[in-house]
């Protein structure tokens, strides 16, 4: 995958509340362009693989149960300076502590349910791209 690309995943609180539509559109209107998305719900040992950096977290177990509790939309997202310009639209991981105008301000419930995933790195950016879609899946 180009490292101007990152990968997102909307989270289950997102899609419960109802804010599927609306993250998509502040993702495209922040100049991101769609190449791969699905929605789908991830199974436990997906989602302990995906979060297995975090395994020896004390959140850990909260972590794979609420990302499994329900659907999610997974996408990979291109945009010149995609990695760092999408954790800036999402905003700290906290939304208590997410500035004005992010979406994790805007629709994040707490810390733990904080409604959208961020590629941190190029690298990692591409390690969940191909972890979610197969070749034929991305455009
Ligand atoms: P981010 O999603 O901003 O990259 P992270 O990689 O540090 O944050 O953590 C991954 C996810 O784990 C995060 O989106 C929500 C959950 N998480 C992190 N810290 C937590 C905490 N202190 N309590 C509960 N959940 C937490
Ligand atoms: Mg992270």
């Amino acid at each position: 995958m180009a490292t101007n690309r990152t990968f997102t995943m909307l989270k289950p609180d997102a899609i419960e509340n109802g804010h599927m539509g609306k993250i998509i559109d502040m993702i495209i209107n922040a100049g991101f362009s769609i190449k791969a998305m699905k929605y789908t719900q991830l199974s436990e040992a997906q989602a302990k693989e995906f979060y297995a950096v975090h395994a020896e977290r004390p959140f850990y177990g909260e972590l794979v149960e609420y990302m499994t509790s329900g659907p999610i939309v997974a996408a990979i997202l291109e945009k010149e300076n995609a990695v760092a310009d999408f954790r800036a639209l999402i905003g700290a991981t906290d939304p208590a502590e997410a500035a004005d105008g992010t979406i994790r301000k805007a629709y994040a419930e707490s810390k733990g349910r904080n409604a959208v995933h961020g590629s941190d790195s190029d690298e990692n950016a591409a390690i969940e791209g191909v972890f979610h879609f197969a070749a034929n899946e991305i455009f």
